[in-house]
């Protein structure tokens, strides 16, 4: 009987997970090369398909060559560019927002070089949206 009730539940839980839609999409995440270790740059392309905005809230890797992950902005003061570490990013509802160089960023501080046709498993979490996984790769300038 217990065996049956923990099997109802599950099912519950696996309808529950399917019936929930999600709102973000990922439309594409690249990073940048790093031969000498030292930073990448995340980038981002978000779609929200809500009406209401949405926050992302941590990124997060598995990747014993990633030591840390910060959220930046870009500010000018007195004509210069300064990144500043900010807490969160704002994913305003419908919005279709690049994340990258010049923007609103994700930089990840790394243990090890990140070389060209690497890829890093990353996740992203949204604060109402919940978490998406990527395998994200290691893209050229050019690319
Ligand atoms: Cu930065």
């Amino acid at each position: 009987m217990k065996k049956i009730f923990y099997l109802l539940l599950s099912i519950i839980f696996t309808f529950n997970a399917e019936a929930v839609e999600k709102n973000i999409e990922i439309l594409s995440a690249t990073l940048s090369p790093a031969p000498e270790k030292g930073s990448s740059l995340l980038s981002l392309r978000i779609k929200n398909n809500s009406k209401e905005a949405d926050q992302l809230i941590y990124v997060r890797s598995p990747s014993p060559d990633i030591k840390g992950i910060e959220f930046h902005a870009h500010l000018e003061e007195d004509g210069v560019m300064r990144m500043q570490k900010i807490r969160d990013i704002n994913i305003p509802a419908g919005a279709n927002l690049f994340l990258g160089s010049g923007t609103e960023h994700i930089m990840l501080y790394l243990n090890n070089p990140l070389y060209v046709g690497d890829k890093v498993k990353v996740s992203l979490t949204f604060k109402n949206d919940g978490s998406i996984t990527l395998m994200v790769p290691v893209v050229g300038n050019d690319q």
